[in-house]
């Protein structure tokens, strides 16, 4: 296992889980808030500023403090999927999967054979798992999530054919631009009400499927409501965001005393 209990098993237990969002580029930052009450750490590498060396760097640092670590990665960049699950990670959120080929393709550099065809080269998941070649090979498609990203209205009108593609283990949602999508690229607002009737209608499918539901969270209020809505794991946004918010709050209560 890469933790243990394994990332899947801990998705599944029922308490949904709360992750840190991490674009600042240093593998400082995620590995000092794997030190928090995290859950898990997301290395998000679609729109953070963090590349893939210290995407990589963060891997045993996160590890260390005994949380699973995941990394989003650039749209369509399946082969840094199979490089970060070779590092260590216990998850791939792969951004605007809009057909059921992007699903199959994504799902193919995720899992070993037979379900798809990544290739061997494990060698910081045996290190950080404990595990012999033999078992990892038996064990890693179920230790490993693969979380398809669900943001437009053409992964929506698709989402029983993504859910149901073998290799994919879930949906992740970006409320962002699924409110751009849904407006007509009129407006962007991830908690309106919009976005908020798709998410009944995404999260009855995937548990009609049996998968798994994350969704990325604006603010820690938000991650609230969405985690009482029933997502398995809901990411909390961003290092940088907390950055400004610690920064403006502390400047606030100099300046009041
Ligand atoms: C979105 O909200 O569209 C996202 O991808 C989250 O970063
Ligand atoms: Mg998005």
């Amino acid at each position: 296992m890469l933790t243990n209990p394994s990332f899947p098993d801990l998705l599944k237990a029922g308490t949904p889980l709360l992750t840190a969002w991490c674009g600042i580029p240093d593998p400082s930052v995620p590995g000092l808030l794997a030190r928090e009450e995290f859950d898990a750490v997301v290395m998000d590498m679609q729109h953070g500023s963090i590349d893939f060396a210290a995407a990589l760097r963060a891997v045993p640092l996160i590890a260390a403090a005994g949380k699973p670590a995941l990394v989003r990665v650039p749209v369509g960049e399946f082969a840094t999927a199979s490089r970060f699950l070779d590092a260590g990670v216990s998850g791939v959120i792969a951004p605007m999967i809009n057909t059921v080929d992007d699903a199959r393709l994504f799902a193919s550099f995720m899992k070993f054979p037979p379900v798809g065809q990544r290739s061997w080269g494990a060698y910081g998941a045996l290190s950080l798992s404990g595990l012999d070649a033999a078992d990892y090979l038996r064990q890693a498609n179920d230790l490993t999530v693969s979380f398809a990203m669900v943001e437009t209205r053409e992964a929506l009108a698709i989402l029983d054919e993504i859910l149901n593609v073998p290799g994919i283990d879930g949906v992740f949602i970006g409320p962002a631009d699924l409110s751009i999508a849904l407006s007509g690229g009129k407006s962007v607002d991830p908690a309106g009400p919009e976005v908020d009737k798709a998410l009944d209608h995404v999260l009855a499918r995937v548990r009609a499927a049996g998968k798994l539901s994350g969704i990325y969270a604006p603010s820690g209020a938000r991650a609230g409501e969405l985690a009482r809505k029933g997502f398995n794991m809901v990411s909390i946004g961003s290092d940088t965001a907390m950055l400004r918010a610690g920064a403006q709050a502390s400047l606030a209560a100099a300046q009041q005393g």
